[in-house]
């Protein structure tokens, strides 16, 4: 009997002692949590032959009308996450007789994650004037460089709560300078708006041609949010958006005083301070040429 004990405790020592040297032999990287965890997937895209799978994911699960972030993850065949991938993307719309691209940025690496992220300021839905929305994307990860062509995607259009009404959350214009430049302003924040001071982010891009969409810097958008349905009647301490050099977006604030539909007034002025598109809410003007709708 005490003969089995010591053996057992010498074979205790022994595994003891072998996972500890397995432990301290293995160099490799400690277990990456799943990068992909909390997001939704909403296609894959994979080269034929290649060795790696691109998924699209986001917090929706869609690609949608004006502001949509979204998150590539980049698996081998082992379903392993790979961190040093390189990515570039360009969506085009077909439209017969006219394609166009859209706002964008350049696919970066997500900081401390096998993660990479964009995000889209989609200017049509899928459908709309007949056109369909298709996506190249070229990813390359060491010597390997594979690229999927002509991937059809579906961007849905926005709506209002009662899930028919259309929601304005994009708006293109043209300047009311002699430059007649077009504007590009979406949306992007509140995303989940709430009674009182909320957040309100929005990009400027302009149009140089249908592909090249640079964001434009140093721009002001003033602020008017307006209840349609109560007279009209607006609300204190709402902040102007202005430039965020470091995000690269547009900030402000607005105040929901309650629950319903908000039209969101906005006047775009450039770096002088001129006014390149809307006009002010007054008795006789019920809102601006610019707006964005929110209602919750
Ligand atoms: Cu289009």
């Amino acid at each position: 009997m005490k003969r089995n004990i010591y053996t057992l405790i010498l074979w205790s020592v022994i595994i003891a002692s072998v996972a500890v040297s397995c432990d301290s032999d293995d160099d490799g990287p400690a277990p990456v949590e799943n990068p992909v965890e909390g997001l939704v997937k909403i296609r894959e895209f994979s080269a034929a032959g290649s060795p790696y799978t691109v998924t699209l994911y986001n917090e929706s699960g869609y690609l949608q009308l004006g502001y949509t972030r979204v998150y590539f993850a980049v698996t081998d065949r082992d379903g392993r996450f790979i961190d040093n991938a390189v990515l570039s993307a360009f969506p085009e719309m077909d439209m017969g007789m006219h394609k166009h691209s859209t706002p964008r940025a350049e696919i970066t690496k997500v900081a401390g994650k096998a993660l990479y992220e964009t995000y889209y300021s989609f200017l049509m839905y899928s459908g709309q004037g007949n056109g369909k929305w298709y996506y190249d994307l070229k990813y390359t990860v060491g010597n390997v460089v594979d690229s999927v062509l002509d991937a059809e995607i579906e961007v849905r259009n926005v709506f209002r709560p009662d899930g028919t009404t259309e929601r304005r959350v994009i708006q293109p214009l043209v300047a009311n300078d002699e430059s007649g430049q077009t504007y590009i302003v979406t949306l992007v924040e509140p995303l989940k708006p709430k009674i009182g001071v909320n957040d309100i982010t929005a990009y400027i891009h302009v149009r140089e041609d249908a592909n090249t969409f640079p964001a434009v810097a140093n721009f002001r958008l003033k602020l008017d949010p307006r209840m349609p349905s109560m007279e009209n009647h607006s609300s204190p301490n709402n902040v102007d958006l202005t430039w965020d050099a470091t995000d690269k977006i547009y900030r402000g604030k607005v105040n929901f005083t309650m629950t319903g539909y908000w039209k969101l007034n906005l006047i775009l002025q450039n770096q002088q301070g001129e006014t390149l598109y809307g006009n002010a809410v007054t008795d006789e003007v019920e809102a601006s040429s610019l707006f964005f709708e929110v209602e919750f």
